[in-house]
């Protein structure tokens, strides 16, 4: 059985070598405009990095490699015993392009395992943090401290030739995604949990069996699935949005993986990005507060109309590059279908119908240009079912699933050799000028 660095050594040859091709025989040719509306429209639509594993289809959705999530669900080996993709077989198919065989994925888990601990001083930093503290901020404050023990910024210290700094980049990202868990759940346990004593990590767990152990719910298989599934599918949306691009800006300086990573992590931590499905939970359930569980579309639609009257936005509708409904908010609703106790669930029925009724509400209302659900429109109150009540938490899980597209990008960024980001920044007088 080929490792991961085994595969990733053999398929990074052909992708130089398409760079080298596409220097030498288009660097002059125009694939798009750049207008004033997108430059001061957050660059919105402007086609200007390249980011392998995915690209994202306004009306498809994602494509991990050409495969979409049904493609995914068709080929990803699980865990044992279980239906649902898992972190590991992702990250092989986002890294190399191919699907891992049972066998890899195996030994890809018992890899992430057997590297999972966290050094002591950071497990003392993370016991320091007040449970005050926004479990984001813990959360990006202990993957940047993790950088202690960087083997890429220390190989550079000693001086390394640049064909070689992907391998360092990617023993540093296989170290940092084998850490996360335990981090993550450290921080569970500190800010919800205190005094719980954390399991050690089972060497014949995969990646998110482990977490959830960790977690506290090991014992819910349904729960345990759910956050494969999910931590799978939050592996990568391309890379213009707002925690990826951070980690490639941060790491296009040579940045190591750690310090990268938890920029991201910081960037995810805004309320119209990550932070959006504790934000879900919130108005959902302010809504069931406010007119029950068993409700009519009409109420609902009440209801939208007071969220969008008091100016706020409504949480996990809408998105930046989407113009359909989320094909991974289609996959965890159909999880949810799939499993009668969430059928059952009040908050689940409720976002469905919220789902019935919200995109012509907005499409009236008539700002956004997407009215349809996006993936965290359901994902929190999964979770909330499930007896995961902190909603405050919700994100940093999604931020453990990030750093699977991120920094699979870190690597394949150093293996291309690609460049510090320097994009122009102009004026408004400046840009006038341009325009006369
Ligand atoms: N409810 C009400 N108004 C909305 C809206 C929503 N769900 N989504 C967009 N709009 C408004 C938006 O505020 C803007 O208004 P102004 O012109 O007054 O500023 C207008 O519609 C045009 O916005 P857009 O071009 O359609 O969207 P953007 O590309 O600027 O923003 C989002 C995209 C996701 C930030 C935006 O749709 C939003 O705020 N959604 C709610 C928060 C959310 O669910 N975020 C999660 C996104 C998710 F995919 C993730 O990152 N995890």
């Amino acid at each position: 059985t080929k490792s991961l660095k085994e595969t990733l050594q053999e398929v990074i040859p052909s992708k130089q070598e398409q760079l080298k091709k596409l220097k030498a025989e288009h660097a002059q040719t125009v694939v798009g405009d750049v207008k004033v509306e997108n430059i001061i429209g957050g660059m919105r639509g402007i086609k200007a990095m390249l980011w392998e594993a995915s690209v994202l289809d306004p009306n498809e959705g994602i494509r991990f490699h050409g495969l979409t999530i049904p493609d995914c669900q068709k080929v990803l080996p699980t865990a044992p015993g279980g239906k649902e993709i898992i972190a590991e077989s992702m990250l092989w198919l986002l890294l190399t392009g191919q699907v891992p065989s049972e066998a890899q994925t195996r030994q890809l888990s018992r890899e992430l395992a057997e590297k999972g601990d966290l050094p002591a001083f950071v497990e003392k930093l993370v016991d320091s943090f007040p449970a005050t503290l926004h479990p984001m901020t813990q959360l990006g404050m202990g993957v940047a401290a993790l950088n202690h023990d960087s083997l890429f910024q220390a190989a550079y210290e000693k001086g390394i030739k640049k064909s070689e700094y992907w391998t360092y980049m990617l023993d540093d990202c296989i170290n940092l995604i084998a850490r996360l868990p335990a981090l993550a759940a450290r921080i569970y346990r500190n800010v919800y949990k205190p005094g719980t004593p954390l399991p050690a990590i089972n060497k014949d767990l995969d990646l998110v069996g482990n977490y959830t152990t960790m977690l506290g719910f090991g014992d819910n298989h349904n729960l345990t699935e759910y956050l494969r599934l999910y931590i799978a599918l939050h592996g990568d949306h391309e890379g213009g949005n707002a925690s990826a691009h951070t980690s490639h800006l941060v790491g296009s300086t040579l940045s190591d993986p750690y310090l990268s990573y938890s920029a991201a992590l910081f960037a995810l931590a805004g309320p119209l990005h990550g932070l959006a499905n504790q934000e879900v939970l919130r108005w959902q359930l302010a809504m069931q507060a406010e007119i029950g569980s068993d409700v009519s579309h009409e109420q609902i639609k009440e209801y939208l109309w007071k969220t969008l009257k008091g100016g706020q936005v409504v949480p996990g509708y809408g998105h930046g590059v989407l113009r359909q409904a989320d094909p991974r908010f289609i996959a965890l609703q159909e999880f949810c279908d799939a499993h009668p106790e969430l059928q059952e669930s009040s908050i689940i029925r409720l976002v469905k119908k919220t789902y019935e009724v919200a995109p012509d509400v907005l499409k009236e209302h008539g700002k956004t240009k997407n009215p349809y659900p996006n993936v965290d429109a359901t994902s929190g109150c999964v979770l909330y079912h499930y007896g995961l009540k902190e909603f405050k938490y919700y994100t940093v899980i999604f931020g453990v699933s990030r750093a699977l597209g991120a920094l699979t990008q870190l690597v394949w960024s150093r293996a291309l050799g690609l460049p510090i980001e320097r994009p122009k920044s102009l004026s408004m007088d400046a840009l006038e000028m341009l325009i006369k």
